[in-house]
């Protein structure tokens, strides 16, 4: 083997180990980007109903009172899942199936769907 072709393997070897490196860090973004999963309130009554659809929140607004439930019913062809900017309610990643989730406190509870930042919608929670 010529000195040439030695140094070359060297280079190439550097560089898989560089991307190697860059698909670590690309892994813990990600992980960052999905907050684990709240598991769903399966066994509560819902009081409204948002459709999940390619690609909104139907309807992407919804009002109830302190202790009420929402279900979130997924109907796209598309993954998605429904992401509270507070964490406070966070379903898997789902393309049929439902998540329920009760909100005890009086509040605006942004969410969104992490795969499609545009999906964005609102459950806001106010006494009667
Ligand atoms: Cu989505």
């Amino acid at each position: 083997m010529t000195g040439a072709a030695v140094s070359r393997r060297r280079a190439i070897t550097g560089v898989a180990g560089a991307l190697g490196l860059a698909a670590v860090g690309a892994l813990a973004a990600c992980a960052q980007g999905k907050p684990e999963p709240v598991p769903s309130d399966a066994g509560v009554k819902a009081a409204v109903t948002v459709r999940v659809v390619d690609n909104a929140f139907e309807p992407a607004e919804v009002r109830i009172t302190p202790d009420q439930a929402v279900r979130w019913v997924f109907e796209g062809t598309a993954e998605h899942d429904v992401v509270a900017n507070d964490r406070s309610f966070v379903s898997e990643l789902m393309r049929e199936g439902e998540y329920t989730h009760r909100f005890p406190e009086a509040a605006d509870f942004d969410y969104i769907c992490s795969v499609h930042p545009e999906m964005r919608g609102v459950v806001r929670v106010a006494a009667p």
